[in-house]
């Protein structure tokens, strides 16, 4: 009988201490559910080097207005230092919570991202990619830039179709980016499929004036050119310049591909001085914003979401150039 009361008594006594420290343990404070207005992002854009670049600025700055983020925008005029800078500020702003990066080079991040995340901000990575270990940032999302190297390289082959000699020319975009770096590589993937060989490469720093000037330089030197390869649309207009103010026909003479696909490149297409432009979409700031996003309410993402880009050909650039956004 007595074991009977005494049971009951300690049974009584735990069911007690359960609701007590129920009751003093704070309820768990749901986890807070971000949206867009909750956003505050700290983007640092590479400068302001052409149409592909305002088209890519433009994305981000609309599409922040339209979702309501508050977005904290700092161009780096193309210098890495200015990005670093730029880039620790963003740490040490209380406000931001979410930080955007278009990497000028590929390497020398690793210390400001452990930063970043010994400070609890999430990072994420448009349009170039970087050499650092995954777990530094949320995703990256951009082109396939080897791939736009490989197709230019198999355009190129067609448009040398039954050319004896098919001497190329490249020029190049800032040296230590991971698009110059990735559509040169691509490029020499696929160059000797049909017989391309690469006689001349320099960069031109993505600049139509720049393109001009080693063009200019490359002719004086020698004009057994076929074909430029140009890796964005403006240092290929600069080369189409020179090449007509050398007496020779851009498009004919010497055949001209180019990376973007610009309103630009269309019009030059339109005209006969560029034959082929291979795709590089700018207008990222959606996709990023929403990995964003989902990363603040504590979803994993894929490390790479690629672009899907197309081939644009001359002969089609009239019908084409109306629909395009950039
Ligand atoms: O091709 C060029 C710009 O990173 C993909 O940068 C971008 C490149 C683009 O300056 O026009």
């Amino acid at each position: 009988m007595l074991r009977n009361k005494l049971a009951f008594v300690l049974v009584l006594l735990a069911g007690l201490l359960l609701v007590g420290c129920q009751a003093a343990a704070p309820a768990e404070e749901p986890a807070k559910v971000y949206t867009y207005p909750d956003m505050v992002v700290g983007f640092i854009q590479t400068g302001s080097e052409g149409g592909w670049r305002a088209a890519n600025t433009a994305s981000f700055k609309e599409t922040a207005e339209q979702l309501g983020i508050n977005l904290k925008f700092y161009d780096a005029q193309n210098h890495m230092e200015n990005q670093l800078s730029a880039f620790r500020n963003f740490i040490a702003d209380e406000e931001v919570n979410v930080i955007v990066l278009a990497a000028l080079e590929t390497t020398g991040w690793e210390e400001v991202l452990q930063e970043a995340k010994d400070a609890g901000k999430l990072v994420v990575l448009e349009d170039r990619r970087i050499d650092a270990p995954e777990d530094m940032y949320v995703t990256y999302i951009g082109s396939d830039f080897a791939e736009e190297g490989r197709k230019s390289a198999l355009e190129m082959c067609k448009l040398l179709e039954g050319s004896e000699s098919k001497n190329v020319v490249e020029l190049v975009g800032n040296v230590g980016s991971s698009a110059a770096k990735d559509r040169g590589q691509g490029f020499r993937e696929k160059m000797g499929e049909c017989g391309i060989e690469i006689v001349k490469s320099q960069t031109a720093n993505w600049d139509a004036t720049e393109g001009k000037a080693v063009m200019e330089a490359w002719l004086n030197e020698t004009t057994d050119i076929q074909g430029v390869f140009a890796q964005n649309d403006e240092m290929g207009l600069g080369a189409a310049q020179a090449i007509t103010e050398a007496g020779l026909n851009p498009g004919d003479d010497i055949v001209i591909l180019t990376v973007d696909a610009t309103a630009g490149a269309f019009r030059a297409m339109i005209a006969g001085d560029i034959n082929v432009v291979v795709e590089c979409n700018p207008l990222l700031a959606p996709q990023v914003y929403e990995a964003a996003l989902k990363a603040l309410n504590g979803e994993t993402l894929p490390k790479w979401v690629p672009s899907q880009e197309g081939v644009f050909y001359a002969a089609d650039a009239e019908t084409i150039l109306p629909t395009r956004k950039y």
